[in-house]
């Protein structure tokens, strides 16, 4: 079985970062590893969050994992919360990195223009710097023009997007896959870049009338962990487009639906037979 690690924190109510990644890749038939950063009693777009930073653990966990000799197949962060974290994340990639580990950033700070609270321009200039150390970065449109220090655009077109994917790997990372692309009425998906090949990859489905909070993390999750099951990274791109829109269907369809998170859990077997018939 393939072992994949995650990096980011864990809110204890609210489905995303940890909560939404461990089910959704241990679904996909692979060891989900964790390493978490930090421990909220809720994300942070509710009114009212304890916050309680774990920084310190970072460096002996991994230092432990080392002398173990335990190695990782592909290493997945999602929300960090300080520039330390940004650094000791860099030094964690550079310590498990084997031949074949697969690293993937998803720079999650920041949706619709805004970054989430208690981010700056700064801290995503830095979250930038990571991404070079990336073999995929996984960003919304919002967090590409902050990464960038470009300003945000709602309207867009085709070429705008390539021209954005060519300057994110402009980073350093070889392929970047921007979420969220919407390019026609009632469709919307991912639009990808590999630097290395120069091929453009793009996937989209039905656009609901609907945001909820915390699709990017499922978005994210679905898509490492089928790469890391064996998929080729464009099915994985498209399944994981796939599945979230299945995650917006049922929370839609569910009336007892919670104001901070879609029904992923009701969704994911769409995911599991997916990955076994491909
Ligand atoms: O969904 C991204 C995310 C992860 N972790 C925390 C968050 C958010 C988004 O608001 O607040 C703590």
């Amino acid at each position: 079985m393939k072992r994949l690690l995650t990096v980011q924190d864990i809110s204890c109510v609210g489905k995303c970062s940890l909560t939404v990644a461990l089910p959704i890749i241990s679904a996909a038939g692979v060891e989900c590893a964790v390493l978490p950063t930090a421990v909220l009693s809720t994300h942070t777009a509710f009114p009212k969050f304890t916050f309680h930073d774990l920084t310190g653990e970072i460096a002996p966990i991994s230092s432990t994992w080392k002398e173990l000799g335990l190695a990782f197949d592909a290493i997945y962060t999602g929300y960090l919360g300080s520039f330390e974290q940004l650094a000791l994340v860099e030094k964690l990639f550079d310590d498990h990195r084997g031949e074949n580990t697969f690293i993937a950033v998803d720079p999650a700070m920041a949706d619709n223009g805004k970054l989430y609270k208690g981010f700056t321009p700064e801290f995503a200039r830095a979250m930038g710097k990571l991404c070079a150390k990336a073999d995929l970065i996984l960003p919304n449109l919002t967090e590409a023009a902050f990464m960038l220090g470009e300003e945000y655009r709602e309207e867009y077109d085709e070429e705008y997007v390539r021209a954005l994917l060519v300057r994110l790997c402009g980073l350093g990372c070889r392929r970047a896959a921007l979420t969220g692309i919407s390019l026609e009425d009632g469709k919307i998906g991912v639009y990808a870049f590999d630097s290395a090949t120069g091929e453009y990859f793009s996937y989209f489905n039905e656009k609901l009338p609907v945001a909820y909070h915390g699709t990017g993390d499922i978005y994210a999750s679905a898509a490492v962990g089928a790469y890391t099951r064996g998929l080729p990274l464009n099915d994985s791109l498209a399944l994981a487009v796939d599945y979230t829109l299945e995650c917006i269907r049922k929370t839609m369809q569910d009336p007892d639906r919670v104001f901070y998170g879609v029904n992923f859990e009701e969704a994911l077997p769409l995911y599991v037979d997916r990955l076994r018939s491909l």
